[in-house]
């Protein structure tokens, strides 16, 4: 008699067509301002998503970036640096790094390494580490090898580091060069609870559009302007008519004072041009379209203080005094338009 199923004979046809186990969680990136959590995050997407910049608590928010293959969905959560608030914006970013290291299903702690990196852990990443709970599954990274001039200091410094905590993985990398990402995949593929993705898989972040329009705004300011100015700017996003065959996007920036307000000005409207330009070319690359964008600047002075002006500028959705709730990132259908743009991109045209 034939048998039915092509193969070994004797193995049962339902063990054969078993379907491999799909496994799918939240990775947090968690670390001390600019060690690279960003810049990492990006190149884990292979997309420029989040802002980056040489400047200390450029990430405000706790931002998701989905990355799914055939049997894996990774929940990236992008996390503000852990620092010492001195505002209660600060305060607020915190408790949101905070949260995400106790929830997420696994962490991947980032440090940065300098010229000479010493082989004992820093006492402020040793702080951070300290507020992962027991047994979470953490991967530390060591991020930007490139500037260690003898790669020989590499090796105590991975076993001092290694004494700190029972790490599930130890990478060393540059996340500015792309090449350590599979490796991560490699480690933190496995590390993730079995079970079905929480995305679909074509969706690249939880956030909606509009979201990034003001990061990207902002990213430019960060570039553009110094000291103080880059931490008294927040970014909102009034309209955003998608109706139209150009969509049209009015957005205020929001400075701390009038003074501010002339340095983003720039002379002549100069450097707002700047800003404007360079955040329509970042929207349009993330949509796949050509877009509009208007910005205007307004003086809305301590809105980091107020938490009426927090709320309403999307960075108090947690109350930083509130209790630690079970969260996962928002499945509702927000995104449509960075969907859509995954999409086309992985379609043959
Ligand atoms: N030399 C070097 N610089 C890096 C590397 N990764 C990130 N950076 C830089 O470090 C700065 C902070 O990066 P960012 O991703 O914004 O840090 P975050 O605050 O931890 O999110 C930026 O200027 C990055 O370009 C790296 O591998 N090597
Ligand atoms: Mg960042």
């Amino acid at each position: 008699m034939a048998e039915p199923y092509p193969g070994k004979g004797g193995a049962k046809p339902s063990k054969r067509a078993k379907a491999p186990t799909r496994r799918a969680g939240t990775v947090a990136l968690v670390g001390r301002p600019n060690v690279g959590k960003s810049t990492l995050m990006n190149a884990l997407l292979g997309e420029r998503l989040t802002i980056t910049s040489q400047k200390p608590q450029t990430t405000r928010d706790r931002i998701a970036g989905i990355l799914s293959n055939d049997n894996e969905q990774f929940v990236f959560l992008d996390t503000p640096g852990i620092h010492a608030a001195r505002t209660k914006l600060g305060a607020h970013m915190n408790a949101l790094a905070e949260e995400a290291l106790r929830d997420a299903d696994v962490v991947l702690f980032v440090c940065e390494l300098g010229g000479n990196p010493s082989p004992e852990m820093a006492r402020e990443d040793r702080e951070i580490l300290d507020k992962v709970p027991e047994g979470k599954k953490v991967v530390l990274i060591l991020n930007k090898v490139d500037r260690v001039k003898d790669k020989g200091a590499l090796f105590p410094l991975l076993e001092g580091y290694a004494k700190e905590r029972d790490f599930a993985a130890i990478v060393p990398l540059s996340a500015r060069r792309t090449e350590g990402a599979p490796r991560i995949l490699a480690e933190v593929g496995p590390l993730l609870p079995e079970g079905d993705f929480l995305f679909p898989e074509d969706e690249l972040s939880d956030r909606p559009v509009r979201f990034f329009v003001a990061e990207y705004v902002r990213e430019q300011v960060l570039r553009y302007t110094r000291n103080e100015v880059p931490h008294g700017v927040a970014v909102e996003v009034e309209s955003f008519d998608e109706g139209l065959r150009v969509p049209r996007i009015q957005v205020v920036l929001h400075v701390d004072r009038d003074s501010h307000k002339a340095i983003v000005l720039g002379e002549k409207g100069r450097m707002m041009k700047e800003i404007g330009s360079g955040a329509r070319a970042r929207v349009e690359a993330l949509l796949g379209r050509q877009v509009h964008l208007a910005v205007h600047v307004r003086t809305t002075p301590g809105w980091y203080e107020s938490d009426h002006k927090l709320r309403e500028l999307g960075y108090a959705r947690t109350a930083p005094t509130e209790a630690p709730q079970k969260k996962r990132p928002r499945t509702a259908d927000s995104d449509p338009s960075v969907r859509e743009r995954k999409s086309t991109k992985d379609s043959p045209r």
